[in-house]
């Protein structure tokens, strides 16, 4: 099925960061739409592609890395896409203190890059910037597009510098360039780093017998988890609309870590206080304690909304591990 009109021309999408959680969503849903779906992919010593080894025969992967200017022009230039998603990044808060001048260099400098290669070779195409709800810090909740940005880890940061930078492209060069600020989304294709998925996979773990305990950190910080293939599709609808205009995408419900440990070992059938430590190693320098959308703007105008909720998204992710271990 495609959404274009009799006579239209199929249309190119290029994502960087496709092998990660979103990127994989996104290739999908675009596949999906009848685009001509190409990502940017590392080369890595091992072969580190499975969230889209279902797809990979439909897709079209281009090694280079969003540290490389010259990478991103040369396949700006040979595909031409109609629409960029950029999704690379070291998307990992925590890991952003231990290498903060990296994480500045992809997740930073490397929107920077892309927008010098779109502004040279893709001038008329329309860019997806990946922020994030990072960017808010602990300004109050619920945040949303007008909220004071106070940015406390150096993977913020770096995103803010992106996101500031998208903002002076649109304005300066006129290219149809916008930001999706989105609250954190999750899905049994989220890298085991990530709290939510730490935990549930940890769940099937202790189902199994493999192991009895799970070490976390900060059991009080809150976030605005939602289900990551509903957020794919509010990148895309951000790319159809007459204007860019930048949108927080979330759910509006806010839960602890602790909570989400609590419902996720209760779907198993496990009491969470037997099984969790704390881990000082899990802690970090600094934390933005309560995430929490207002998603006004994105309900009005992009008419966008997510059907599963927290609970949904904790039973989701809780069934895909334990089928994936048994
Ligand atoms: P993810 O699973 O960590 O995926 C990140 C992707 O970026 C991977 O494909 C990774 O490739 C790629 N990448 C990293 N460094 C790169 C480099 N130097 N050159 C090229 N590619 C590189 O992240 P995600 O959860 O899908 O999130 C997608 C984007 O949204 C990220 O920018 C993230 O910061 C942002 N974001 C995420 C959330 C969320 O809750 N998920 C919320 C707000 C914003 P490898 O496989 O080679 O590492
Ligand atoms: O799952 P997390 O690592 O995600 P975090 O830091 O909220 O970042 C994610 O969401 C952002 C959007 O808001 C994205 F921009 C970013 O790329 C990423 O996708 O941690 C969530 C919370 C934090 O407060 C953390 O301190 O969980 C707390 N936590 C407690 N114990 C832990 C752990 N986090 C991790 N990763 N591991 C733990 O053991």
């Amino acid at each position: 099925m495609t959404i274009y009109g009799v006579g239209e021309e199929m249309r190119t999408a290029l994502i960087t960061g496709i092998s990660g959680q979103d990127g994989s969503y996104l290739s999908e849903m675009l596949l999906g739409k009848g685009y001509e779906v190409h990502g940017l992919i590392r080369r890595t010593s091992n072969y580190n592609l499975s969230n889209i080894e279902h797809i990979k025969d439909r897709i079209h992967l281009h090694y280079g890395d969003i540290e490389n200017e010259n990478h991103l022009c040369s396949i700006l230039h040979e595909i031409s896409p109609d629409e960029i998603y950029n999704l690379a990044a070291q998307s990992d808060v925590g890991v952003s203190f231990q290498i903060p001048e990296y994480t500045g260099l992809t997740t930073g400098m490397g929107v920077c890059r892309l927008l010098e290669a779109v502004k040279r070779f893709s001038p008329k195409a329309r860019l997806y910037q990946a922020s994030t709800s990072e960017l808010f810090g602990n300004s109050p909740a619920p945040q949303n597009e007008n909220t004071p940005m106070m940015p406390t880890s150096p993977y913020a940061v770096a995103k803010l510098y992106g996101h500031h930078m998208v903002r002076v492209y649109r304005e300066s060069y006129g290219l149809f360039a916008c930001c999706g600020i989105l609250f954190n989304h999750e899905s049994p294709r989220r890298g085991l780093n990530f709290v939510t998925r730490k935990i549930t996979h940890a769940v099937a773990e202790i189902v199994s017998g493999k192991r009895q305990t799970l070490w976390l950190g900060n059991l009080d910080a809150k976030r605005d988890w939602g289900y990551a293939p509903e957020y794919v599709k509010a990148m895309w609808m951000m790319l159809q609309r007459d204007e860019p205009e930048d949108f927080v995408i979330g759910t509006g419900e806010t839960h602890s870590v602790g909570e989400f440990a609590e419902y996720a070992f209760e779907v198993a059938g496990l009491d969470w206080l037997k099984h969790i430590e704390v881990d000082a190693n899990n802690l970090r320098p600094n934390e933005t304690r309560l995430l929490c959308a207002d998603i006004t703007k994105a309900k009005t105008l992009l008419h966008w909304q997510p059907d599963i909720n927290f609970r949904g998204l904790v039973n989701i992710m809780v069934d895909a591990d334990l089928k994936r271990i048994r």
